[in-house]
């Protein structure tokens, strides 16, 4: 096994990050109410502290050496949400916001509803048909280990999508691999598309099937950045054997009063009129993100 050796830099701070996630959100409602079509706004705003944490803190990747092969791999696996990874990138220097605002959405366009590996570089995986994004992290992963790589490989998944089998074939293949390299972050924003999760699933124990599994489980508040910058911080070595979840507390929606646990705000666009009182809304949120 080599050393981790890719090296990314200082990294932000807690409050840096915190800034950044606002960031995030303003451009995600600003895309939302200019584009003409649907944008999957609610699990986006769930996930916007993850994708931050992930892209500005966590991962080890140079936007500028991205066929390093040491750089840490990323896999969306709820792959509506890529409109939120795409800016989360932009924020991370890989490309340009305005680039995305252009074409997103449009026929060729590199920034597709869902991620295109062959059209964008940066992007590790083409998905969106649910459940298949942490098979082929698990893949991944493996793969790391026969090449005797030392980076880790990062799986975004939904907690509705973890309604899938395929998803629990690959939690006891992981843990049969002994991929230690492996971590699947977990947005529990108990929101389906047009349910809540317990109505259609049970879900519950949901930490204790994970553990099950023989997985490492880390419990976080999602919208916590000091709790997932102290997950990130407490991974195993990538060289150990026992994969990690990191099951991420989250509101589907959050930021925006009017969308939070809100089953009409799953995806949709906002007027211009809806997209000031919206970015009213998020900002008066500013500075109690702990609150
Ligand atoms: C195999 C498959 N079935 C259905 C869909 C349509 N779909 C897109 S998002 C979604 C809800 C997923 O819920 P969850 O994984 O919890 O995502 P989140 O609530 O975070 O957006 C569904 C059913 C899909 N993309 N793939």
């Amino acid at each position: 096994m080599g050393t981790h050796t890719l090296d990314i830099g200082e990294r932000p701070s807690v409050a840096e990050l915190e800034e950044l996630a606002f960031e995030l959100r303003t451009k995600l409602l600003q895309l939302c109410g200019t584009y003409e079509g649907a944008v999957h706004i609610g699990g986006d705003l769930s996930a916007a502290d993850i994708f931050t944490a992930l892209y500005s803190y966590g991962m080890r990747v140079d936007p500028g050496d991205l066929a390093n092969p040491e750089r840490d791999r990323f896999v969306l696996s709820k792959g509506h949400a890529a409109v939120c990874m795409y800016i989360a990138m932009a924020i991370r220097g890989f490309f340009s916001y305005e680039g995305i605002v252009e074409t997103y959405g449009q026929l060729d366009s590199a920034y597709g509803m869902h991620p295109c590996k062959v059209q964008l570089p940066g992007v590790e995986c083409s998905t969106g048909s649910l459940g298949h994004g942490l098979p082929l992290a698990v893949g991944m992963a493996l793969g790391a280990r026969y090449r005797g790589e030392d980076h880790r490989v990062f799986c975004l998944v939904g907690d509705g999508e973890t309604g899938e089998g395929s998803v629990w074939e690959a939690v006891m293949a992981a843990r049969s691999n002994g991929l230690g390299n492996l971590v699947a972050v977990i947005d529990r924003n108990r929101q389906l598309m047009t349910s809540f999760a317990e109505e259609r699933v049970v879900f519950e124990p949901y930490p204790d099937k994970w553990r099950a599994f023989g997985w490492n489980v880390i419990e976080v508040d999602g919208h916590d950045m000091g709790e997932l910058v102290a997950a990130i911080d407490a991974l195993p070595d990538p060289g150990s054997d026992r994969p990690t979840v990191i099951i991420a507390d989250t509101i589907k929606g959050k930021g925006v009063d009017f969308m939070e646990r809100n089953l009409a705000w799953h995806a949709g666009s906002l007027g211009a009129a809806d997209l000031e009182r919206a970015l009213e809304a998020l900002e008066s949120t500013r500075g109690k993100e702990n609150a």
